[in-house]
């Protein structure tokens, strides 16, 4: 159709990605075999089959599970380097990832392995494809605050390769407030802050994330539809919402794509984006999201390219970093 054509055509950004979520069954064999690791499953099949989810934690359990395979830097480099061969295919020009170092660290994993890892591929993406990035550190929120600010610690040497950080796992039960301390030091060092809220969690957490974390953008926030009060605020304030499609159906928060509210958001006048959150578990790439709600929803090319733009309009990049596209 038109609408595939164009998706194809345009220059995309994704703004909400876990590193750790590109992680394809083939490639967690590949690393098990490589670091000698044990897996519960007996074949790449078994391991996708697993991948049927109730809610957000059933699949959480399953990715912290699954990034125990990743031990070497090199073995951040190849996950980060696979992910950005896919943009470069996918037609998406600029990327803002998330690593959650505390996956790793809590596994004896040295932050500086994961950080040079990801920030190598990274660089080569830049040079190499011509793709640039930011990278965002990201909390759990099921940990201390105080295993936050250890973290925060550990990567004080390395900010200058840092370019912000996020809030991300089990929401529910975890709100901001939990991080008001943490997110003021980060704010104090400089670094632009983010946050998962309203993915399960209720409108609420949005507010929190927006009064006392200050952040820039909130982490899918479709249950802030639920608040007309919130709507209003996200939508004078250009407010952006990371939302991922496949990984809200994929964790039922709707029932089936078209059930989907990206197009009442667009409505709102909110400054909605489209992303993938865990592309290798929920069961496709940035691209693959906008080809699949265009098909349910049946966007128009309007608002398809409203979409896309919405996605520059949020992103972290510069003037003089931009491209003919922006
Ligand atoms: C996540 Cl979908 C989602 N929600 C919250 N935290 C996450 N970490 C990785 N994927
Ligand atoms: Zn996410």
């Amino acid at each position: 159709t038109q609408q595939e054509a164009l998706i194809r055509a345009l220059p995309k950004v994704e703004l909400h990605l876990h590193i750790e979520g590109t992680l394809e069954p083939e490639m967690m064999f590949e690393l098990a075999r490589r670091n000698g690791v044990k897996l519960p499953y007996d074949s790449v099949e078994a391991v996708r089959k697993a991948y049927d989810f109730s809610n957000l934690q059933s699949f959480l359990d399953l990715y912290y599970a699954g990034a125990g395979v990743l031990i070497t830097e090199q073995d951040f480099y190849d996950l980060t380097w696979a992910y950005l061969k896919r943009c470069q295919a996918d037609n998406v020009v600029h990327t803002e990832i998330f690593f959650d170092p505390q996956t790793h660290t809590e596994r004896g994993i040295a932050f500086e392995t994961v950080l040079a890892g990801i920030r190598r591929a990274l660089d080569d993406g830049r040079a190499q494809l011509r793709i640039s990035s930011r990278l965002i550190m990201s909390f759990l929120r099921h940990l201390s605050e105080e295993d936050g600010f250890r973290t925060l610690e550990m990567a004080r040497p390395h900010l200058d390769r840092i370019d912000g950080v996020g809030l991300d796992s089990s929401e529910v039960g975890h709100p901001p407030s939990k991080f008001a301390r943490l997110f003021a030091e980060c704010k104090a060092l400089g670094l632009p802050r983010v946050a998962h809220a309203g993915e399960e969690g209720p409108p609420e957490y949005v507010w929190e994330a927006l009064d006392l974390l200050d952040v820039c953008r909130i982490d899918h926030g479709v249950r802030a539809l639920e608040d007309g009060k919130l709507v209003e605020r996200l939508a004078e304030t250009r407010m952006p919402l990371t939302v991922c499609p496949f990984s809200n159906v994929k964790l039922r928060v709707f029932d089936k794509l078209s059930d989907h509210t990206l197009r009442v958001l667009l409505q709102k006048g909110l400054c909605a984006t489209v992303n993938s959150d865990d592309p290798a578990y929920f069961g496709g790439y940035v691209q693959d999201n906008y080809l699949g709600c265009a098909r349910e929803l049946g966007l128009s090319g309007g608002e398809i390219l409203q979409l896309v733009k919405n996605g520059f309009e949020a992103s972290w990049l510069e003037e003089g970093e931009r491209g003919w596209w922006m």
